[in-house]
């Protein structure tokens, strides 16, 4: 009895939370510094070369940090807040096309832009008219832009409609204003039966192989009854993975793990709970994933770049590092995530992102948090060993990060506020 009432009460939480799930996108990191291939309309300013130039022995310098082997003192950092009264919001993105706008997603259905210091009055998009969102964990629940947006003005969205069921959709940007995307410009790449409310993931992100990634979670209730999550015909309890540059809406990347058959050509990975947030680093490009726990432990999964896919992230067999229920198959790579943490300390995990900004001390850093709990933690690998840390008690009901054009990182909170790290 008193079991069952936990598992009432976390999975409550847990919708909360996993609402807000999995994210985002990996950054796709700043636009390619381009040659023009227009003619310039001032003369440069330097002579044209009249040999050709002898490439030099020394590589362009780029600046790669060097990444933390300790974690900060935390109270030399604070999460500012940079605004506050939104509505519910439950994602942070950047476009990636050099404006520094925000784009947050209230989970009603509406995506606002923050920029210069002001929340825009009108909404860049607003899907309230198709967004079904009374559930705690139902809404419209992730964005992701294109890596190549500054041309073709397209970007991407997980919401579930007036049913309860996922939809993926694709959206264009209005030719005539940058703050104004078309509501009609609707294109549906995947639709996905919900069994229960709860557990939809959300999150969709772009690799660095340019393929967009989506988390689903196990459709819901609890201990994922039918067994979604570790069958390979079902997109529930998954990542999946499309190239959205062919086809029609999408085409099966020729190295998805059943593109020949086996399962759906779509999925990726599988064996997830509620995956409330995923991101690659975009230095890199390793990959984390939040999964959200069901009594016990909340998780947090790494695979170092160029990763295959089928792989197995082991819910329902297991939850964090231990036995859920069912028999695992014998000799079969689960994989183990590399951070876990008890109900003890928190409920919900919400994933964040590799801190990739200007502040050198948390270069390489990975943040991760609690709803509940608003407990942030710092993830760090030294010398192959994970460390993890809670470094921040924000009491804030953590529902997502995001980062900026910059690399600065963002906490997205269920009350409505965004805040900033910070040095103090
Ligand atoms: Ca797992």
């Amino acid at each position: 009895m008193t079991r069952k009432l936990i598992l009432l009460v976390t999975s409550t939480l847990a919708l909360a939370l996993s609402a807000c799930a999995p994210a985002s996108t990996p950054d796709p990191g700043p636009p390619p510094v381009s040659t023009p291939t227009r003619p310039p309309s001032q003369a440069p300013s330097i002579s044209p070369p009249t040999e050709t130039p002898i490439p030099s022995a020394t590589p362009s310098p780029t600046f790669t940090p060097q990444p933390a082997t300790t974690f900060p003192n935390p109270d030399d950092y604070a999460w500012v807040e940079v605004l506050s009264g939104l509505q519910r919001p439950v994602d942070l993105q950047n476009a990636g096309d050099g404006s520094g706008r925000l784009f947050i997603i209230e989970k009603v259905g509406r995506i606002r832009i923050f920029a210069g210091g002001q929340l825009l009055a009108t909404p860049f998009l607003d899907l309230t008219d198709r967004v079904g969102s009374s559930a705690n964990e139902q809404g419209l629940l992730g964005l992701a832009f294109h890596p190549r947006y500054p041309e073709n003005g397209r970007f991407f969205v997980n919401y579930t409609d007036l049913d309860g069921n996922t939809v993926i959709a694709r959206f264009n940007v209005t030719a005539a204003d940058p703050d104004q995307a078309n509501p009609n410009s609707e294109t549906v790449l995947l639709r996905v039966q919900q069994p229960y409310p709860n557990h939809n993931g959300g999150g969709l992100t772009f690799g660095p192989d340019g393929y967009l990634y989506l988390g689903l979670g196990d459709g819901g209730s609890a201990g994922d009854p039918f067994g979604y999550a570790q069958v390979t015909d079902s997109y529930l309890g998954k990542i999946l993975r499309l190239d959205v540059d062919n086809g029609d809406p999408y085409a099966i990347p020729p190295d998805n793990p059943f593109a020949a058959g086996g399962g759906f050509p779509e999925i990726w990975a599988y064996g997830l709970r509620n995956p409330w947030r995923f991101s690659f680093d975009p230095l890199t490009d390793d990959l984390y994933i939040a999964d959200v726990g069901q009594n016990k432990w909340e998780e947090i999964n790494y695979l170092p770049a160029g990763s295959t896919g089928r792989l197995n992230f082991g819910w329902n067999i297991y939850e964090g590092l231990h036995h859920y229920q069912g028999e695992p198959q014998m000799n079969f790579p689960y994989i183990d995530p590399v951070a876990e943490y008890s109900h003890q300390v928190g409920c919900s995990v919400t994933g964040g992102y590799v801190y990739r900004g200007a502040m050198p001390a948390w270069q390489g850093i990975y943040f991760y948090a609690d709803y509940c709990s608003g407990r942030v933690w710092g993830l760090l690998n030294v010398e192959g060993q994970w460390q993890a840390q809670v470094l921040f008690e924000t009491g804030v009901p953590v529902t997502s990060f995001g980062v900026d054009e910059s690399g600065e990182i963002y906490l997205v909170g269920d009350t409505g506020q965004i805040l900033r790290l910070a040095e103090r």
